[in-house]
């Protein structure tokens, strides 16, 4: 059964491109392009799920929707080597990371994404803000292993999901974060990144 992605331009659709192709998968890409002037998807992407975001994968006739269910969804049925063996604690290691990438590292984000349109009546909110997103991005820093992953070392589903988060804070602070800086070049090196970022469209990440 084939696999379709619809994926919107400069997003987090990206990183499951990328996973894709590192899995050497045959795909379909059904591009949606971001407003002009709202940044937010177009109407279309509702008639495929009622939430309207992207990623959305397409597999066996079924929407998968959130990228961590998409990225366990692909290295369960076709990536053995990128997940961590079962039962061992880098497997346990790797569900916390994987729902730490939605889940905690892009809350603050999005607050900060938002607040930052409301001008100075963000005041009151910018220094909580801000101390999530240094908390945040500063536990990834922490946590990145010598080997220059997430977990154990080499390439897991986690890696694939928070590399959004490393490109956030790599693109916001990058002296802050040397670390996440090169898991960020790593990432941009891999032959694989390179064919998802040709075939995706407009990214900012890179
Ligand atoms: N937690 C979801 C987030 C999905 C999401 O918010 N996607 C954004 C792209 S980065 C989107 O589609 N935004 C367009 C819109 O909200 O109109 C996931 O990881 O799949």
């Amino acid at each position: 059964m084939g696999i379709v992605v619809h994926h919107l331009n400069n997003s987090r659709s990206q990183r499951i491109l990328w996973l894709l192709e590192e899995l050497g998968l045959d795909y379909e890409i059904r591009h949606y392009a971001r407003d002009a002037v709202t940044n937010l998807a177009p109407p279309e992407l509702k008639a495929v799920h009622p939430l309207g975001k992207s990623p959305l994968l397409e597999i066996d006739g079924r929407i998968i929707e959130e990228s961590g269910a998409i990225v366990q969804v692909l290295c369960d049925r076709y990536g053995h080597g990128w997940l961590p063996a079962p039962g061992s604690d880098d497997a346990l290691r790797h569900l916390e990371l994987m729902h730490f990438a939605e889940g905690s590292a892009m809350t603050p984000v999005l607050l900060n994404l938002y607040v930052s349109r409301l001008g100075d009546a963000a005041a009151p909110l910018k220094p909580r803000i801000d101390e999530q997103l240094a908390a945040h991005f500063g536990y990834l820093e922490s946590i990145l292993r010598p080997s220059g992953h997430f977990v154990g070392d080499d390439w897991t589903g986690a890696d694939v999901m928070l590399s959004f988060p490393a490109e956030i804070a790599a693109m916001q602070a990058a002296a802050a974060y040397p670390k996440l800086v090169a898991f960020v070049a790593a990432v941009h090196a891999r032959p694989a990144w390179q064919r998802a970022r040709e075939k995706g469209g407009v990214y900012f990440g890179s």
